[in-house]
C-alpha cells in the first residue's frame, strides 16, 4: 500500500503542484480520485478532508492535509533526500527567498494565469463560451508579472537564485496548460522566462507527471 494519499484528479493545477513534489522525492502515493462532476468534492466525506470542498487533500498516515503549497513543503520537509533539496532549509537566506518566490506565485501568477486556463480550457469542456474580456484582462496581469519574472530570470537561472526550488516548479502546473492554448506565444516576449519553462519541463520528475496529460 502508497505510504500517502492524494484526493483528487491529477490534472487540476493544484493537484498537480503535489503530485510534482511527491514525484521529485520518488515518495510512493496512490491517486484516489474525487469525483468534480457529481459534486464529490462538496461531499460530507470531502469536506472533513477538505472543509473547503476543495481539491487536493492528501492523507500521511494520521495526517490528513490540504491546500497544495502546504501539502507540497511537507512533502518535500519529510521525505527530503540527499539529491532533492527544493525548499533550502539548510540555509535561512535561501530558505526565505524560496518562500518569497512561492508567495509571489500564490499571489501574482496564479489568480493571473488560473482564470485564463479555466475561460480557455474548463469553461467549453461544460459547454459554455470563454469569457474574452476576463480573458484578455487576465493576460495584461500576466504580463506585468511576467515582465518581473523576466527581470529577475535574466539575473539568476531560478526565481529563488541559481538554485532550483519548489518556487519554480509550483508555476508548472498552470503554465503546463497555458502554453497548450492559443496565447502561447505571449512567452516568447520573455526569453528569460521561455529558458526557464524548458528548463523545468526538462527535469525527469515533471516529464514523468505531465506525460500523463492529455494532447489537446
Ligand atoms: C486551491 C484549491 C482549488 O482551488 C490549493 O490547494 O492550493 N489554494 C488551494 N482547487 C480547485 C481544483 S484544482 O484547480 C477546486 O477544488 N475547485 C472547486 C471549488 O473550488 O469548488
Amino acid at each position: 500500500m502508497a505510504p500517502v494519499k492524494v484526493f483528487g484528479p491529477l490534472l487540476s493545477p493544484n493537484v498537480t503542484r503535489v503530485i510534482l513534489s511527491l514525484e521529485e522525492v520518488g515518495v510512493e502515493y496512490e491517486i484516489v480520485n474525487v469525483d468534480f462532476n457529481t459534486g464529490e468534492h462538496k461531499s460530507p466525506q470531502h469536506l472533513q478532508r477538505n472543509p473547503f470542498g476543495q481539491l487536493p487533500a492528501f492523507q500521511d498516515g494520521e495526517l490528513m492535509l490540504f491546500e497544495s503549497r502546504a501539502i507540497s513543503r511537507h512533502v518535500l520537509r519529510k521525505y527530503k533526500t540527499s539529491e532533492v533539496n527544493l525548499l533550502r532549509e539548510g540555509n535561512t537566506s535561501e530558505a526565505a527567498l524560496v518562500d518569497v518566490w512561492l508567495d509571489v506565485e500564490a499571489h501574482q501568477y496564479d489568480p493571473a494565469i488560473a482564470p485564463i486556463i479555466y475561460q480557455l480550457i474548463v469553461v467549453p469542456m461544460s459547454g459554455g463560451t470563454p469569457d474574452q474580456k476576463l480573458i484578455d484582462e487576465s493576460l495584461e496581469k500576466m504580463k506585468k508579472v511576467l515582465d518581473v519574472y523576466e527581470a529577475q530570470l535574466s539575473k539568476h537561472k531560478y526565481l529563488a537564485g541559481d538554485f532550483v526550488s519548489l518556487a519554480d516548479l509550483s508555476h508548472l502546473p498552470y503554465t503546463v496548460h497555458f502554453m497548450a492554448t492559443p496565447f502561447a506565444s505571449v512567452l516568447d516576449s520573455y526569453p528569460s522566462v521561455k529558458a526557464w519553462v524548458h528548463d523545468l519541463l526538462s527535469r525527469p520528475a515533471v516529464q514523468r507527471v505531465i506525460s500523463q496529460f492529455p494532447k489537446y
